[in-house]
């Protein structure tokens, strides 16, 4: 019996994942760059043994049906062609997340995965191989084996395409992030279908792709300054022009919810009072706010006059991958 168990948090694209150039190795259109925060993570247990006669997958203390079953078999087959074994395993997941949250935790999820089965069967993957390996269980994933920012180089191959820590100066420890959870119903379009459709058929899709070095250069040079402005403008900038391209798929669609729209709204009115603040949103209605540690209670204080304070969450940096003994 072999036996690993890891930790590993959320992250938050500042310059999106949007389409995939390589669907079977999760090789993305473009270089994306997050900021790993500590207020969600996952905590995973994988155990192969020849007792079992199937792979089990268990989250939050309740056994998964045969699809979310599959994704997780799907990774372990990689994992047991590195590890050279064919035992099968049970995984255990535990996500730490508000209840009520609606918050996609697969990037947290395939990264603790990820750093459970390097542990059980010593595969001896350093941070690069990890991330490498998180990416295929999910793109997002191989940014959260990094804490503090992290940019997702996209590469050109499987070997090539995997995220690294980027130097900051301890800029992101005067970040804190405002989740607001407006939404936990399951969406209507997956991230994988929507990145999926919006490269096949939006027209506004490659405007998108031309625009993402100049923002991708820039958010780096804010981080580099440590401009808070600069960052936060492009990072809301990038945000709004991922989800202005599914608008313009075929069929068209969106993740925003008139709840979304009333939290952009409160983030434009509180910088017009001088709060400088900005937002960002993936695929689902929740928005999330990015402000200095300085004004976050001006911030909060403005969301829970919206929305409930359950609704309401905050966020500092968080760290990379843990292995727990
Ligand atoms: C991101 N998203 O950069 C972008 C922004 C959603 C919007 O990465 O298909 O769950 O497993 O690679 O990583 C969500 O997509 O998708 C995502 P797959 P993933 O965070």
């Amino acid at each position: 019996m072999f036996k690993g168990k890891a930790r590993a948090y959320t992250n938050i694209a500042l310059i999106k994942y949007w389409g995939k150039k390589d669907e079977e190795f999760i090789l993305p259109m473009n270089n994306s760059l997050s900021l790993t925060l500590d207020a969600f993570y996952t905590e995973t247990e994988v155990i192969f043994s020849d007792t079992f006669t199937k792979d089990e997958f268990y989250l939050d203390g309740e056994q998964q049906d045969e699809k979310a079953t599959k994704k997780i078999s799907t990774f372990l087959d990689l994992v047991r062609e590195k590890g050279q074994t064919t035992l099968n395993a049970q995984v255990i997941s535990q996500n730490f997340v508000p209840t009520a949250a609606g918050l996609a935790s697969s990037a947290s999820g395939l990264a603790a995965l990820a750093g459970a089965c390097n542990e059980a069967l010593q595969l001896g993957l350093d941070n690069a191989g990890l991330s490498r390996l998180a990416r295929r269980g999910s793109g997002s994933a191989c940014r959260s084996i990094y804490g503090g920012f992290v940019e997702w180089e996209k590469g050109v191959d499987d070997f090539t395409s995997y995220a690294k820590q980027i130097p900051s100066d301890h800029f992101e420890d005067d970040l804190a992030m405002v989740f607001l959870l407006l939404n936990d119903q399951q969406k209507d379009v997956s991230s994988r279908d929507g990145m999926r459709r919006t490269v096949e058929t939006s027209s506004f899709y490659q405007g998108w792709l031309d625009s993402l070095d100049a923002d991708l250069a820039q958010l780096k040079q804010a981080i580099t300054d440590k401009n808070f402005q600069s960052l936060g403008e492009t990072m809301e900038r990038n945000a709004l022009k991922m989800h202005g391209t599914t608008l313009a798929a075929n069929p068209p669609f969106t993740y925003w919810s008139p709840d979304s729209l009333k939290a952009m709204q409160a983030v434009r009115d509180l910088r017009k009072q001088g709060v400088p603040c900005y937002f960002t949103m993936d695929a689902g209605p929740n928005v999330k706010i990015l402000v200095e540690k300085k004004h976050l209670a001006a911030v909060k204080t403005a969301c829970n006059h919206l929305f409930s304070e359950k609704q309401v969450v905050s966020a500092q940096a968080g760290s990379g991958i843990t292995i727990i003994k």
